[in-house]
């Protein structure tokens, strides 16, 4: 496990822009519109299975192990996943969203898939330094692919595209010139990118102290064990955060807007 923490998301963010050029396009976009030399980061997200030797537990303790604590838990019952987030006592870092997929819930075709799949993950592969940016650990054919999709998108990206951040989010609030998500989105949709439109373009808002968008995931190609295959790969998100009664910043997730955040790797 990593013991630096910059170093771990430098990682995580040469892996995601591999494939996700379009996000270190507009993150020089932005930078070039505020005079900013540094975006700030509101959270990134990672996926995984509930599987014992790969599960949220084991992403997790990589943050817990550079002073991460863990905060809310969230459940998306109608996409089968469990999520918790995680915050750093240093609130200029990256807040962390993990989800897993409870493979339980599948049917015996994709579980059996998803089981082959982890079966090949090196015992102590999720303890090493590069683990959250090691991509698969397993190969899979195309019509396997195909049948998780079926089934379950996320248990579909997650067998092409493995460990990795699923985005990065820029925090809205801390850009300077650019005072409202609706304008970082407008910037997005004049320079070409295409939004997630899912529950809206904005999804949450002040009433929830929470306001998200993003755009729709790069395609990127994806050697499977027969063919290759140009695939949805990761997004960028955007979020501005609104202050509580109390008149703090709220720091936690918004289980309907996520719930829309995650079809950001449908396919359009
Ligand atoms: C996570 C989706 C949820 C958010 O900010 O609400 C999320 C994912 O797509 O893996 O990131
Ligand atoms: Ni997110």
């Amino acid at each position: 496990m990593h013991t630096d923490i910059n170093k771990l998301f430098q990682g995580l963010w040469e892996n995601y822009i591999q494939i996700t050029p379009s996000a270190n396009k507009i993150h020089q976009l932005l930078a070039e519109k505020t005079g900013e030399a540094e975006i700030i980061n509101d959270h990134i997200a990672l996926r995984t299975f509930n599987l014992e030797s790969v599960n949220l537990k084991k992403l997790a303790a990589h943050f817990l192990a550079l002073g991460y604590e863990q905060k809310g838990d969230y459940d998306f019952a109608s996409k089968k996943l469990s999520a918790q987030h995680f915050e750093h006592p240093d609130t200029t870092q990256p807040k962390v969203f993990i989800s897993e997929l409870r493979v339980n819930e599948l049917s015996e075709a994709a579980q059996t898939i998803i089981n082959k799949m982890v079966s090949s993950v090196e015992k102590g592969a999720t303890e090493a330094d590069n683990f959250l940016y090691s991509g698969t650990h397993w190969s899979v054919s195309h019509d396997d692919y195909k049948t998780l999709l079926a089934e379950s998108e996320y248990a579909a990206w997650m067998a092409a595209w493995g460990y990795r951040a699923n985005h990065f989010t820029v925090s809205v609030n801390h850009l300077h010139k650019i005072d409202e998500l609706a304008e970082v989105n407008d910037i997005l949709k004049q320079a070409g990118f295409t939004l997630n439109t899912s529950g809206g373009e904005i999804k949450g808002g002040e009433d929830v102290c929470l306001a998200q968008s993003s755009t729709m995931a790069d395609a990127s190609k994806v050697k499977f064990s027969d063919i290759e295959v140009s695939i949805p790969s990761c997004f960028y998100e955007f979020a501005q955060r609104y202050k509580m009664q109390n008149g703090e910043y709220y720091q936690g997730f918004v289980a309907a807007s996520a719930d829309k955040i995650f079809e950001s790797t449908n396919v359009q």
